[in-house]
């Protein structure tokens, strides 16, 4: 059998060549395919078909200008894309980012990833990413809503609810979901359930803005219970304040750990007493309302600010990045490991790097991919379009209920494919599990 780690090197050679200058890209598929070649050489039918190579090849991709006026009257324009990624399971499904910093290599990481998530969760959902390199943050109501319209207009044509399902991710929180889903409606004149994570009140999902956070943590307590631990008692630390940071500091509260940091891009908060009760609801007001800054709750509740930094360096027994990919380097992993961490969990999508991963998996640290421990967001987007196909819509119980199974799940699927001696590799499990359900479908296919 070749050998795999020179397979690993020569595929990602082929890899760099036909995406350049796309590194966010290249980091996610290399970490897939470092666990994934092993098994792809052991599986002669994998290798013949090309299924790797395919599947890191995106179906289709789209780019476009958006048009907006300011509220000065100004002409502004964006650059917005979809990717649609792989459909071997299902409709294209995958959130918008709205952020400067949005190019098509990051776009492309995080569809390769929804792929591989999407598969995990069981639902019949392929993988895609869009969005625009527009910041919500600084813009009013009216510009925000004018910019959403404007990229409607063109993304239409490209979706639908049996084509390719858009949702939220950075800077698309359920304000920019209604203006692009009332825009949509406008635009086909029909009611369907072509996005996900709309207000309940007009076709969304109960439970679907809490489900990330909640999953992650549904994640965390079935790692640790699978290693004869519990959350109870422990200390945490959480970077991120927004959709996903909330309803993981909600949930850890709930299951009786104490969360004592909360960040966003301008630093982070250490409050030793826990983010809970009266200190969470004011949080969330500050961050969903308001849409506030996090050196706020500091002023309000007189604990430590710390301008332009992470969390890493407290000590703490877990660890959930939910903030943004890359925002957990080696030093970072290093701090965390001196200070006894027991397990991380990966909120957001790739935000430890590949050196920090390594290191927690040679120290033995439980970690989480974002693969699998945040699939419940998509998970619960997955239920939505069950409930809009249907015309019915769940209560709060019903779906919590699915999103714990379906979590449940996942962590099954990953202990299937990822044990051996010592702790789960959750890493190598989430993506043999995730891959192998999209390879044997583009089998089955043939040459598509
Ligand atoms: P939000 O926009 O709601 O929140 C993002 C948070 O991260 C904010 O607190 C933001 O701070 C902070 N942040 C963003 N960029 C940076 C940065 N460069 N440095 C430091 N902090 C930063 O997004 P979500 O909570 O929805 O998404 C967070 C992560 O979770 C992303 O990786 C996303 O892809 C992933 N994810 C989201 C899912 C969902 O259902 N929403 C599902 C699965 C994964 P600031 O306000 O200052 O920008
Ligand atoms: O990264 C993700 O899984 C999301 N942003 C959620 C995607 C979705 O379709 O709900």
């Amino acid at each position: 059998m070749p050998d795999a780690k020179a397979e690993t090197d020569r595929f990602m050679t082929e890899v760099r060549k036909r995406n350049p200058h796309e590194e966010e890209f290249h980091q996610a598929v290399e970490e897939s395919v470092r666990w994934l070649m092993p098994f792809v050489l052991d599986h002669d039918a994998y290798r013949k078909a090309r299924i790797l190579e395919r599947m890191t090849e995106p179906d289709r991709v789209i780019q476009f200008r958006v048009t907006w006026q300011d509220d000065d009257g100004g002409i502004r324009f964006n650059r917005a894309w979809r990717v649609q990624f792989n459909n071997a399971i299902g409709p294209y499904k995958g959130g918008l980012r709205f952020d400067e910093s949005v190019n098509l290599g990051i776009l492309k990481f995080l569809g390769f990833e929804q792929t591989l998530k999407n598969s995990l969760t069981g639902l019949p959902m392929g993988g895609a990413k869009g969005g625009a390199n527009f910041s919500p943050r600084g813009k009013s109501d009216d510009e925000v809503m004018r910019f959403c319209h404007a990229l409607m207009l063109e993304l239409h044509r490209h979706i639908g609810e049996d084509t390719d399902v858009p949702a939220g991710d950075i800077g698309v929180s359920q304000r920019e979901i209604s203006y692009l889903f009332g825009q949509y409606k406008r635009l086909t004149n029909r009611f369907v359930g072509t996005l996900t994570g709309k207000g309940v009140g007009f076709g969304g999902s109960a439970v679907r803005t809490e489900a990330t956070g909640f999953g992650a943590v549904m994640f965390l307590r079935d790692m640790l219970d699978q290693h004869d631990d519990g959350l109870d008692g422990k200390k945490a630390a959480v970077s991120g304040s927004g959709n996903v940071a909330l309803y993981a500091i909600d949930m850890l509260g709930q299951l009786g750990a104490k969360v004592v940091t909360a960040s966003d891009s301008d630093g982070f908060i250490h409050d030793p007493d826990g983010i809970e009760g009266e200190k969470l609801a004011w949080l969330k007001e500050l961050k969903e309302e308001r849409r506030g800054r996090i050196r706020e709750y500091a002023e309000e509740f007189d604990v430590e600010f710390h301008e332009g930094r992470a969390p890493w360096n407290v000590p703490v027994d877990l660890a959930l990045p939910c903030a943004t990919q890359n925002e957990l380097d080696t030093d970072a992993a290093q701090a965390l490991i001196a200070n006894g961490v027991c397990a991380v969990v990966e909120g957001a999508n790739m935000p430890c790097s590949t050196e920090a991963i390594h290191a927690f998996l040679e120290s033995d640290v439980l970690f989480g991919p974002g693969k699998a421990a945040n699939a419940g967001g998509v998970a619960v987007s997955g239920l939505e379009q069950s409930q809009n196909a249907q015309r019915v819509s769940w209560d709060r119980e019903e779906v919590c209920e699915r999103l714990n199974d379906i979590m449940g799940r996942v962590h099954a699927a990953c202990v299937e494919y990822g044990s051996g001696s010592g702790p789960v590799n959750y890493v190598k499990g989430s993506n043999i599990a995730g891959f192998k359900r999209v390879a044997d479908a583009l089998l089955a296919y043939g040459a598509v």
